[in-house]
């Protein structure tokens, strides 16, 4: 199978189903023969950036350094599938402009707090409910929703209803 090496940058709320959707389109393209790789948090935040809060400069330069990882993978040819909060506007704008137009898609996983509060996979909503965490994205520290996102997502609809959509939308 040929393909074209891309950047699919995934932003959504804590608990919106980045990661898990980044997982499940992830498995569908290695059926495909398609080499990815998934980059989120849980890679990233433990190891290169494990130096970084969430404060608004330290987030900044966590989708900084993302993107600049995003970038050798691409160069290596990979389907790069980025998973992070990203809530700032002007920090996602930074990311794409460092790739060519075409190969950086905006995917925005637009689900509603409610939604990701009840589904509360870490435990995170009640913590901060609690006043153990603060800084929490939609909470304390603002989510700017993306205005013109390449592909929106409702994500309230099934994780099969939206790995269709996404495989659709991204020819590879
Ligand atoms: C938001 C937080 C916070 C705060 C810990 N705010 O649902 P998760 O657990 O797995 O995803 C969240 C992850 C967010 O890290 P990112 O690197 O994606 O954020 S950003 O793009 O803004 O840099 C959540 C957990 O880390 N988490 N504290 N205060 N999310």
């Amino acid at each position: 199978h040929k393909h074209r090496a891309i950047v699919l940058w995934f932003t959504g709320l804590s608990g919106s189903g980045k990661t898990t959707l980044a997982s499940f389109l992830e498995e569908r393209l290695y059926h495909e023969g398609i080499s990815t790789y998934v980059l989120d948090g849980d890679n990233i935040r433990y190891g290169l950036c494990s130096n970084l809060s969430f404060s608004h400069q330290d987030r900044y330069e966590n989708i900084r350094r993302a993107g600049e990882v995003a970038w050798l993978m691409f160069d290596a040819g990979l389907v790069v599938l980025v998973a992070f909060i990203s809530p700032c506007s002007s920090d996602r704008k930074m990311v794409r402009n460092m790739f060519f137009k075409n190969c950086f898609l905006e995917i925005y996983i637009d689900t509603p707090i409610e939604v990701c509060k009840s589904r509360d996979s870490k435990n995170l909503y009640k913590q901060v409910q609690e006043g153990k965490i603060k800084n929490f994205t939609g909470i304390d520290s603002p989510y700017e929703s993306p205005e013109n996102p390449d592909i929106y997502l409702d994500g309230t609809k099934t994780i099969q209803e939206l790995i269709n959509q996404l495989f659709d939308a991204v020819i590879l």
